[in-house]
């Protein structure tokens, strides 16, 4: 792809991302309560309307900007496109979070294996690649280079459903006492940006949703480290584990 076309895609994403993020920074300081919320897949499992006023306004950038290619959004209709690429979106990373009041959260945006952008509007953190370099408000991210699994910091996250939760709970039992310590943040999309950013030093979770990790996957390979797929397998869901070289083997014999 040319690089004219590959920065046109980046200012696309960028735009659509800032978009959304007014819209829920807006949303967030001005709520006093839970606000237009309702369960999904489970009780703990949220959407609330700022999901959906911001998965709109995403979708107004990408078919103003970018007739004719295709987008998946968690929050609306999978649309077929006719060019080739396709937009994968998380309106809302975090939205559990979100509707508690809990400032970790953050926008999503990918154009598949082109571009991948987290805006984490209440930092003012814009997380970028378009495959070369992965960058955080125009400086490059440097991962933590850790080599000791001993005393790394690893993110993690769990699911909404409770026999899930049960047998990632037997997961977390094994490779709590192997590792410095467990962070769980509630956004997939920010948990990758920080390990590509190096202030986790491996991220892992199963049960995402394809939108959660679009972007943040692609931060983390153009940073250099080692994006691995875990497979569904006992009932557990497929998932991902990220993190440096030197550890993520043996997180993943450790993950299984
Ligand atoms: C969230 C993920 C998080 C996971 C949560 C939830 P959402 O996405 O980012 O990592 O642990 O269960 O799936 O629902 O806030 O977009």
């Amino acid at each position: 792809m040319a690089a004219g076309e590959l920065a046109e895609l980046r200012d696309v994403a960028v735009e659509a991302a800032r978009v959304a993020g007014d819209i829920l920074v807006a949303r967030y300081e001005s709520a006093t309560g839970p606000v237009g919320v309702r369960s999904k897949s489970s009780a703990t499992d949220l959407v609330s309307e700022a999901d959906l006023a911001a998965e709109r306004a995403i979708r107004e950038v990408l078919t103003r900007r970018r007739p004719g290619d295709g987008i998946l959004g968690e929050e609306g209709d999978d649309v077929p496109g006719t060019t080739g690429l396709r937009w994968v979106v998380d309106p809302l990373d975090g939205t559990t979070n979100y509707l508690f009041g809990l400032p970790q959260w953050c926008v999503s945006v990918a154009c598949e294996h082109r571009v991948g952008v987290v805006w984490d509007p209440l930092r003012q953190e814009l997380f970028e690649t378009t495959g070369g370099t992965a960058l955080l408000n125009g400086r490059a991210l440097e991962p933590s280079g850790r080599e000791d699994l001993a005393t790394a910091l690893v993110a993690t996250g769990f699911g909404y459903d409770a026999g899930v939760r049960a047998r990632q709970a037997e997961v977390i039992a094994r490779v709590l006492p192997r590792v410095r310590d467990i962070r769980r943040m509630g956004s997939a999309a920010l948990d990758l940006a920080w390990t590509a950013a190096g202030r986790y030093d491996a991220y892992y979770e199963r049960g995402i949703a394809v939108w959660d990790v679009a972007a943040g996957s692609m931060l983390c390979a153009a940073a250099g480290l080692a994006v691995r797929e875990l497979p569904a397998r006992d009932a557990l869901a497929a998932g991902i584990l990220v993190a440096g070289p030197a550890i993520a083997e043996e997180l993943l014999d450790l993950v299984g």
